[in-house]
């Protein structure tokens, strides 16, 4: 689809869905049937930030028939682009005077519609899992020996209801085929490269793609021993190749690395520009490759055995499992 049908078919939508909040309220239209976003209502604000300029809505949406479905929004307000700031400044009549003094004036300037673009994500039907997620919480560290990741972190995992359904769609070309930067299609030591979800792909500041392994059924870092040398090196290779050949960017401005906890039970590699703070870089997050290709190198079985700590929220039924156990 052309992102000129794209921008017609949301203009047509915007008119209907404007009739219909005007109309008699609950009532179906034709394009109900197909706005993902069809008789929202919104429930709560789940999050906001003023300086990340996002902020996250759980509503209703009209699902299939009478039903109604949990939708989780999340809006951004998409970062500047280079190419196009003077087209934001150069001569432009909404441009409205706040105040002036001496040399110094703040004006409010109203961008061309093409020009004030949000992010929209939306994931529906939500769970109640993805509806907490993003409500803030306190957070505690928990130190996750070896014996701890076998006796309480794996059985949670096991017993878990993670879909990582998106990620084999991703592997088997079902979705996302025309995203994909670069592919290895080895099965043992083979990749799927392409831009992540956070990244709008529009300026290279805020780079962010993942490579999501071929081979399955490796959980996380925890799984990770020498036999897996050969893939995470070709993926910090072949990846690094791949950003620099598409987006210019070196190897050396890269911030490469695996989370964990991650948040899909399927290895992934982030990779991210490294003048770009990502939420989860932090210390207690964030694993660089080359570190963990070291670690494996002078000891095949150091994620097996070394205490990882990483930070769980208040809510979450892990956190709950380690009090249980008297582990914090
Ligand atoms: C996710 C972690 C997961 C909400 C949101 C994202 N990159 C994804 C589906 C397709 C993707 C991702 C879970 C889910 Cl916003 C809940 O991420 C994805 N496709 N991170 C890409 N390319």
């Amino acid at each position: 689809m052309s992102p000129i049908t794209m921008a017609e078919r949301g203009e047509k939508r915007k008119r209907e869905s404007e009739a219909e909040n005007g109309g008699a309220g609950d009532s179906e239209t034709p394009a109900g049937a197909e706005h993902p976003l069809a008789g929202f209502k919104l429930q709560s604000i789940l999050r906001e930030s003023a300086r990340d300029k996002t902020i996250f809505l759980h509503g209703q949406v009209s699902g299939d028939g009478k039903s109604t479905e949990d939708a989780v929004v999340i809006l951004e307000r998409a970062p500047f682009q280079a190419e196009t700031v003077t087209r934001l400044l150069g001569n432009n009549p909404e441009l409205k005077l706040q105040l002036k003094n001496d040399i110094y004036s703040v004006y409010h300037l109203n961008p061309p519609p093409e020009l004030n673009e949000m992010k929209t994500t939306i994931i529906r039907p939500a769970t109640e899992k993805h509806i907490k997620k993003y409500v803030r919480q306190e957070l505690y560290l928990i130190q996750e020996t070896g014996e701890d990741y076998k006796n309480i972190t794996l059985p949670f995992i096991e017993s878990g209801s993670f879909s990582i359904k998106w990620v084999y769609n991703i592997l088997e070309k079902k979705a996302e085929e025309d995203r994909i930067v670069h592919e290895n299609p080895d099965p043992a030591i083979g990749f799927i490269l392409l831009p992540d979800f956070k990244w709008n792909q529009k300026q290279v500041d805020d780079l962010y793609l993942i490579a999501i392994s071929h081979p399955r059924g490796i959980k996380s870092l925890r799984d990770l021993n020498e036999d897996h040398l050969p893939l995470l090196k070709n993926i910090q290779q072949e990846g690094q190749a791949a950003i620099l050949k598409k987006y210019g960017v070196k190897g050396n401005q890269l911030r490469i690395y695996l989370h964990y906890q991650p948040s899909y039970y399927h290895l992934h590699v982030h990779f991210v520009a490294l003048g770009h703070e990502a939420p989860g870089i932090t210390v207690e997050r964030a694993h660089l490759l080359s570190d963990v290709i070291q670690n494996l190198e002078l000891d095949s079985q150091y994620y097996t055995k070394c205490t990882l700590t990483y930070a769980l929220r208040a809510d979450e039924p892990l956190l709950q499992k380690f009090k249980e156990a008297g582990k914090c």
